[in-house]
């Protein structure tokens, strides 16, 4: 009934992200009408960093199988729920593209290419970054590459993430490369077919950085004020 909808958008709407999440499934139920509070909360949502919340919401009208539900995506939401923000004129679309469908591999590849175009033509040629190159990202680029990231892997994956354990080992490599699924024993996992392309993988474990030509690409990735400082 319209009263049931009515108390059912209010727990939505004042509930902790994870109650919202165990309230999908319930809004899905109540068809078209709980399909128009998760749109009305994407649309309220749309200016802020994409959550796991906007994305379960998001995955839910995708598969809803819903007209009013397509429709609303193709108008709002084209390309996916994070928003592109760059300093320097990035366009993130392919990556988000590559990430929506989950992709990761492709996704990993891209995010390299991002990374060169954001540190510039010199970068674009050479295919691999400088650290001095990574010092000077732009905090709103490496949050966007980040939220596409940690949104379209469901919190798993992302420089976010990676700094969070990073963090949590006492900034030791040698205790970090184990932990994200890099080293086992003394055997560097082998790109590409080492790698765990999905969401099977060990937390942190992408998007990947390649160590061949040492650890201060990372460690400057890692030390960037980008996951210090969350406001863009
Ligand atoms: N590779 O081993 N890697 C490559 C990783 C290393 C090597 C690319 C990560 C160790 C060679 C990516 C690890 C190593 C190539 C990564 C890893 C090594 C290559 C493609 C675990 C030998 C070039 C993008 C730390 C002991 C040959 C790029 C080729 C490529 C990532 C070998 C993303 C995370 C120290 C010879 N490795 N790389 O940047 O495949 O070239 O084209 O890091």
């Amino acid at each position: 009934t319209s009263n049931d909808i009515a108390a059912l958008r209010f727990k939505f709407e004042s509930g902790s992200p994870a109650g919202q999440l165990q309230l999908i499934p319930e809004l899905i139920q109540a068809g078209e009408s709980g399909l128009e509070v998760l749109m009305e909360f994407l649309l309220q949502s749309k200016s802020n960093p994409a959550t796991l919340v906007a994305f379960k919401a998001y995955q839910t009208l995708e598969s809803a199988n819903s007209k009013v539900a397509d429709e609303f995506l193709q108008t709002h939401f084209p390309n996916g729920i994070v928003p592109l923000n760059s300093e320097r004129g990035i366009d993130y679309t392919p990556l988000q593209q590559l990430l929506k469908k989950q992709d990761f591999l492709s996704a990993d590849r891209m995010t390299l290419q991002k990374m060169c175009e954001l540190a510039g033509v010199d970068a674009v040629q050479r295919k691999w970054l400088y650290f001095t190159e990574v010092e000077n990202f732009p905090i709103k680029d490496l949050q966007t590459i980040n939220n596409l990231w940690f949104v379209y892997s469901e919190g798993k994956f992302g420089f976010g993430v990676q700094h969070e354990i990073w963090l949590g080992v006492g900034k030791n490599f040698l205790k970090f490369w184990p932990k994200i699924g890099w080293k086992n024993g003394n055997n560097w996992t082998r790109y590409p077919n080492g790698f765990t392309w999905d969401l099977s993988a060990p937390k942190g474990h992408l998007p990947l950085s390649n160590q061949l030509r040492g650890v201060r690409v990372i460690a400057s990735l890692l030390s960037h004020p980008a996951w210090s400082n969350k406001s863009p």
